[in-house]
């Protein structure tokens, strides 16, 4: 029958959290009120990437639209709905946002327990070619009752209370090793020692296993997604141009880390494990390489042999 083509008992993620909420009687719900203030921005990010090629919402930003008002590029415009709808929520006290310099702290009337780090429109640069894009972001809980303050975001990666990330455009646990290997090879000729190492090792295995695939989308989302339902290794190295590698650690590594360990996965910076990390600044960047458990160790293997020269 064409009612049976249709699931109707839909799973949300707003129903999933309450759901898991009511395992919890004595929870105030301050959570799941968060996560769907977070649901409500990815909701309106969603419904604007996908009229952006109609609605030129991708025009760069100080052009003008067709009503001749200011056009907002849609990362700036997808920055906004974020801060308003976790201000709005009144369970927020400081916010991260990669479009911000600086941290945004709530007003005290609205104030609440968490601290969101979070990229609004992470890869918006392939926006116009079709390839998916995302919001990526990490909660931790504020450290103590006092006036927030930037400690309270430069935590480890281990103390998130959970992250996620909203792809737009075109779920699980990961193969312990995978057939693909995600890294930008444009920056071959800057990598260090162990990196090189290990890309030749993916291209020509010397133990006679097959060479692996190269995927590389130039999103985060798109290619750790990829990596987290087929296996394999994403990697942003540090190189001599970049020393620090080029992804943000509190809303691109930590997330996306955070997520890569629940899936049984490994994230490691190329020096120690990345959720270990303790960041200085709120928009620090960190080398990361994460994926398939056993590839990553691969890594970790390459980088120990090169201390202990
Ligand atoms: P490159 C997108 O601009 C981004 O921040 C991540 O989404 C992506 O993984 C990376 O940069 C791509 O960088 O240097 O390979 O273009």
């Amino acid at each position: 029958h064409a009612a049976d083509a249709y699931r109707t008992d839909l799973m949300t993620i707003t129903r999933f959290v309450l759901n898991e909420q009511c395992k919890h009687p004595e929870s105030r719900g301050d959570f799941s009120i968060l996560l769907s203030h977070i649901v409500l921005g990815c909701k309106f990010v969603c419904s604007a990437v996908n009229k952006a090629g109609l609605a030129k919402l991708i025009g760069l930003a100080g052009e003008t639209n067709v009503q001749g008002e200011e056009q907002k590029k849609l990362d700036v415009l997808s920055n906004e709905v974020f801060i308003k709808a976790l201000v709005s929520s009144g369970r927020t006290c400081i916010l991260v946002s990669e479009e911000d310099e600086e941290a945004t702290f709530v007003e005290s009337s609205k104030r609440g327990r968490y601290c969101v780090v979070f990229d609004p429109l992470d890869g918006s640069s392939n926006i116009d070619c079709g390839v998916s894009i995302g919001t990526i972001f990490g909660i931790y809980m504020v450290k103590d009752g006092g006036e927030p303050t930037l400690d309270d975001v430069l935590q480890p990666g281990k103390n998130m209370l959970a992250a996620g990330y909203c792809m737009y455009g075109s779920s699980c646990t990961i193969p312990k090793k995978g057939k693909i290997y995600s890294v930008n090879e444009g920056n071959a000729k800057n990598w260090d020692g162990p990196t090189a190492k290990y890309v030749e090792k993916c291209k020509f295995p010397q133990d006679g296993s097959s060479s692996k695939s190269l995927r590389y989308i130039g999103s985060m989302v798109a290619d750790v997604h990829r990596t987290l339902l087929y296996g394999g290794i994403f990697l942003y190295p540090a190189d001599k141009k970049s020393p620090n590698g080029k992804l943000r650690v509190l809303y691109e590594v930590f997330p996306m880390s955070f997520l890569m360990e629940q899936a049984g996965g490994q994230a490691f910076t190329g020096k120690q494990r990345a959720l270990d990390l303790i960041p200085q600044k709120i928009h620090e960047r960190s080398p990361i390489f994460l994926g398939s458990s056993d590839d990553v160790e691969e890594v970790k293997a390459l980088y120990a042999a090169e201390e202990s020269m």
